[in-house]
């Protein structure tokens, strides 16, 4: 279709302000999808995201939409995630469109990952679209919240759209807006073929599925065509559009959005923010600026429950991995949880939902230890490591200077909390940078905060004391310098790996004492006293005993019926399988489980 009548565009917003309901409107009025096919947000298609009700990925889909002026305009629509951990999914989108509909909930107001993403859109230099949407709830207070946008775009009140995705009021008056305000695409149509990857899908039958959008030139089903980063060439088999299900196409035009298969066998050759052109003498010469890869912040290591289940985590690890650009792993080993991987996530959401899909996609039992971050270490002869697992830290006296990574922290707040947040943030290492009035209500703050202090219920801590109304976001700085200690867990002597830490030196006394009473509450008594320590180096900062007692499982039958004992014995044997032994001290694994489950609440930012 010629350019004039295409127009791109993504919904961004604060996570659940309803950015899928709307998408499902929009394919509704446009005839995309049937109102007997429709379910709600139709675009989620992943069981996990249809459960949790949230968009993990990015979803685009192609639209035909008769304006009031009597033309058909092709809409691609990109729906995104609005949770933290996916942030990088809306960078991605945005950079294959040309405008957006920022979405703002009439009962809450703006939320940390609103000026998030409207940040991001106006880096891109994209045409916004502000929208208050669930105007039907009763709690909806449009008016307040329209002065909050205007004051915050710059814009009048009445340039603000009011809308309910749910009922559909405003909707239509929205998709002329589309037609009207968001310009077409503007590349050039007689010049070799550039096309974006903004998203890339493996596939067990068609091998890898390219997502682009046609910046310049042309693409015709069946040309030969060049990944321009990796170099890969290939034929285009099939090209298509997302209407909503794929639909070949024999050309996709300047401007538009669609898929490329042609016969990459790994997602790394068709990479995200790669540039596709045509193979050989017709084929642009410069690659399309492409956009930061997302990188793993959190590590932790993942280990199966039953060891023989180590190969089966490696395949299915193998398998995310073909759709999850976002997932690294190696394998590891620990004297407590036997042989895994360390993987490293995007944050704790992206965690869960890893292992999560691990253990139901693939029917494993997993365990996993808490989460940690990355840590930089400068050796004393000059040489710089990266550590990714507490265990590989060397000893002190070898390291000259430690870094952790750093981020970014927005929080979005009634000013009555303002004085709690900042608690909060004082007490997890926090500095302020800014604070910034958003209305006579509602602050803006801005920490630079150690992730590390992050990742570790900081979400939790910061909806509980604001009754849930502060939100949060935050995005990594850098590396910077900090007094760090490892912590080590000694059970009889021996230390644990699994329970090594890393922390700030004025908290590794808490994690001690909280580690160790832990412990002692799990691990069963002994034919001896078991000490159990915490200790930095050579230095003990908490010790608790499990005073010793006999266990005798067979006392109970009175000499009497021998199979019966034989069973119970046996049946022992089979619960001694799943003992670790820790030096001299048998532990079941169900201890080491039960211990590490402290921080497995893990709960959604938002
Ligand atoms: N009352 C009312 N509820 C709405 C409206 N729009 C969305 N919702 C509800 O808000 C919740 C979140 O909607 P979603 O469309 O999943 O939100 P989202 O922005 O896509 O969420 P994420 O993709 O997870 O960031 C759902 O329970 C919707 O039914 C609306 O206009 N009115
Ligand atoms: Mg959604």
């Amino acid at each position: 279709m010629d350019q004039a009548h295409q127009r791109a565009i993504a919904v961004i917003a604060h996570i659940d302000h309803g950015k899928s309901t709307l998408s499902d409107r929009l394919l509704q009025l446009t005839g995309t999808v049937s109102d007997r096919d429709m379910r709600e947000q139709f675009l989620d298609r992943m069981d996990l995201e249809r459960e949790r009700g949230i968009t993990i990925k990015a979803a685009a889909v192609r639209m035909a939409y008769r304006a009031a002026d009597g033309d058909t305009y092709q809409i691609n629509l990109i729906d995104t995630p609005g949770h933290v951990d996916f942030n990088y999914e809306v960078s991605r989108s945005l950079a294959a469109c040309d405008g957006v509909l920022l979405l703002v909930d009439a009962a809450q107001g703006i939320e940390a990952q609103t000026l998030t993403n409207l940040y991001l859109a106006l880096d891109a230099g994209l045409e916004i679209i502000p929208v208050l949407n669930k105007i039907d709830l009763p709690a909806a207070q449009p008016d307040k919240y329209a002065d909050e946008i205007a004051s915050l775009l710059g814009c009048a009140r009445d340039d603000i759209y009011r809308i309910s995705a749910k009922t559909g009021e405003g909707v239509p008056t929205l998709l002329e807006a589309i037609v009207e305000k968001i310009p077409p695409p503007s590349g050039e149509v007689n010049v070799p073929l550039r096309a974006l990857v903004f998203d890339s899908v493996y596939d067990a039958y068609r091998g890898v599925i390219a997502y682009v959008r046609v910046v310049d030139g042309a693409l015709s089903a069946r040309e030969p065509i060049r990944f321009m980063a990796t170099g890969f060439e290939g034929e285009a088999d099939e090209i298509g559009i997302m209407a909503p299900e794929a639909r070949p196409v024999k050309r996709l035009e300047t401007g538009e959005v669609g898929y490329v298969i042609a016969g990459v066998k790994e997602v790394s050759l068709a990479k995200v923010g790669d540039t596709v052109t045509h193979a050989g003498r017709d084929g642009a010469s410069e690659a399309l600026h492409g956009y930061r890869e997302p990188k793993p912040m959190v590590f932790a290591g993942i280990y199966p429950i039953n060891g023989d289940d180590f190969p089966l985590l490696r395949d299915a690890l193998d398998k995310l991995k073909l759709n999850d650009a976002a997932l690294v792993y190696e394998p590891e080993s620990s004297g407590a949880l036997g042989f895994g991987f360390r993987c490293g996530f995007l944050g704790l959401l992206h965690m869960e939902i890893v292992r999560e899909r691990l253990e139901r996609e693939f029917d494993l039992e997993l365990i996993a230890t808490a989460p940690s971050v990355g840590y930089e270490l400068e050796m004393t002869d000059g040489v710089k490591k990266l550590i990714r697992n507490p265990t590989d830290m060397p000893d002190r006296s070898m390291i000259n200077d430690i870094s952790e990574p750093y981020v970014s922290v927005m929080i979005v707040t009634p000013t009555e909390y303002v004085g709690t947040i900042m608690g909060l943030c004082q007490e997890r290492r926090g500095e302020l940078k800014e604070m910034h009035y958003l209305s006579p209500e509602r602050v803006e703050l801005r920490y630079h905060v150690p992730l590390g202090e992050i990742i570790f219920d900081f979400f939790d801590q910061l909806k509980s004391r604001t009754k849930g109304y502060a939100s949060l976001d935050y995005e990594p700085i850098g590396m910077f310098s900090s007094e760090l200690v490892r912590v080590d867990v000694l059970l009889n002597g021996q230390p644990v790996d699994a329970f090594s830490t890393i922390v700030h030196r004025d908290k590794s006394y808490d994690y001690g004492k909280k580690m160790t009473d832990r412990l002692r509450k799990l691990i069963p008594r002994q034919m001896f006293d078991v000490p159990i320590q915490a200790a930095i180096g050579s230095r003990i900062i908490a010790r608790e005993t499990v005073r010793a007692k006999r266990k005798d499982v067979t006392a109970k039958c009175y000499g009497g019926d021998i199979t019966r004992k034989r069973k119970l014995i046996e049946k022992q044997k089979e619960g001694k399988k799943r003992m670790k032994q820790i030096g001299t001290v048998e532990v079941p694994q169900t201890a080491f489980i039960e211990a590490l489950k402290i921080d497995a609440d893990v709960k959604e930012p938002g």
